[in-house]
């Protein structure tokens, strides 16, 4: 257990100089990308609370709302000033940005972070993009998810693992990891979970909170999309799609797709399973998932996206007909020409 919880030196020394940069005394703004997720939300929430035994300050500014089905990982001493937008981060003494890669990430937010006096911090796990958010980063592709660099910044700190940090830590790393089921259930993120048991995580609890609360609109919503489930067995390939205003039908938000491509990508015979949503505006959000043996990162960054090798997603213009023939289309020459095999020449 414990060689697997030594945290490796380069990370060590990054999370040096990520400390370094931040005084006490001073704010901070932590950020995540546009809809946080399990990891955005339980890293900012961990951070938040690790930074205040510096002394440091952190506040939550996120591009969108943080979500409903996350508010209890704030408590009473996490503030979330997302509602003041840009404005809030010129504000604070420094921007964190964290589980991001690629600045646009940030969404309506991007734009005042490209112009901020000081360059922003950054913790993530993501492939790098052309335009990362930060200069300063903690960055490991290795990390099961970005908490478990927040995980290894308190070690590292020497800072306290409360029972409040362990639980947005761990739900970070279970929802990241899919129930610990992902390729990305590494030795050293099972070792971390056992410490956060440790620290005082009830996982029945988490599972309770997490997976075992969900609002009726969810199950609706996950009923009509599942409706529209189109397969292609001969390339491997299946997808869901959700018009505009479905969400709004089923009483449900973004964060109730969360998941849902995992049913096309559980089909037997299924490599690659994309959900395609129109968020109006004439742009299509795609989620791209794959097996054990298929990258999605080249196919989600021919349109603009990024990710990681198993799970990808682009934001693409035009209509959903178009995008879902456009994306498609490439996915099969893609697969075809066996340039989505994980160690294909890019
Ligand atoms: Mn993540």
């Amino acid at each position: 257990m414990s060689d697997l919880l030594t945290v490796p030196a380069p990370r060590r020394e990054a999370i040096e100089r990520f400390l370094a940069a931040l005084q006490p005394g001073t704010t901070v703004a932590l950020s995540t990308h546009v809809n946080a997720d399990g990891d955005g939300c339980g890293s900012e929430a961990a951070l938040a609370r690790l930074l205040a035994q510096r002394g440091v300050r952190a506040v939550v500014v996120n591009p969108t709302p943080w979500p409903e089905s996350f508010r209890w990982l704030l408590g009473d001493d996490v503030a979330d000033w997302s509602e003041r937008g840009a404005e809030a981060l010129r504000t604070v003494d420094r921007l964190i940005v964290l589980d991001i890669s690629d600045v646009r990430r940030l969404g309506s937010l991007a734009s005042t972070v490209r112009t901020l006096p000081l360059d922003a911090l950054v913790i993530d796990h993501h492939l790098p993009s052309d335009e990362p958010p930060g200069t300063v980063m903690v960055s490991d592709t290795r990390a099961c998810a970005t908490a478990e660099l927040v995980y290894d910044l308190a070690i590292v700190a020497g800072l306290d693992l409360t029972p409040a940090i362990a639980e947005a830590l761990y739900t970070a790393m279970v929802t990241d990891t899919g129930g610990f089921r992902f390729g990305n259930t590494s030795p050293r993120c099972l070792a971390v979970a056992a410490e956060l048991l440790r620290a005082g995580v009830d996982p029945e609890r988490m599972y309770a909170r997490i997976y075992g609360s969900v609002p009726l609109g969810r199950i609706h919503l996950l009923r009509d999309v599942l409706d529209t489930l189109e397969v292609d067995l001969a390339h491997g390939i299946a997808w869901v799609r959700v018009a505009a205003g479905e969400l709004e039908r089923c009483g449900a938000t973004s964060e109730d797709l969360d998941g849902v491509v995992e049913h096309p990508r559980s089909i037997a015979g299924v490599r690659l399973a994309l959900l395609f949503r129109d968020v109006g505006t004439a742009q299509v959000k795609v989620s791209f998932r794959s097996v054990a043996g298929v990258n999605v990162h080249p196919l989600a960054q021919r349109f603009g996206g990024g990710g990681h090798a198993r799970a990808s997603g682009a934001l693409i213009g035009g209509t959903l007909p178009t995008v879902m023939a456009k994306v498609l289309d490439e996915a099969r020459r893609m697969l075809a020409a066996g340039a989505l095999a994980d160690g294909a020449a890019q």
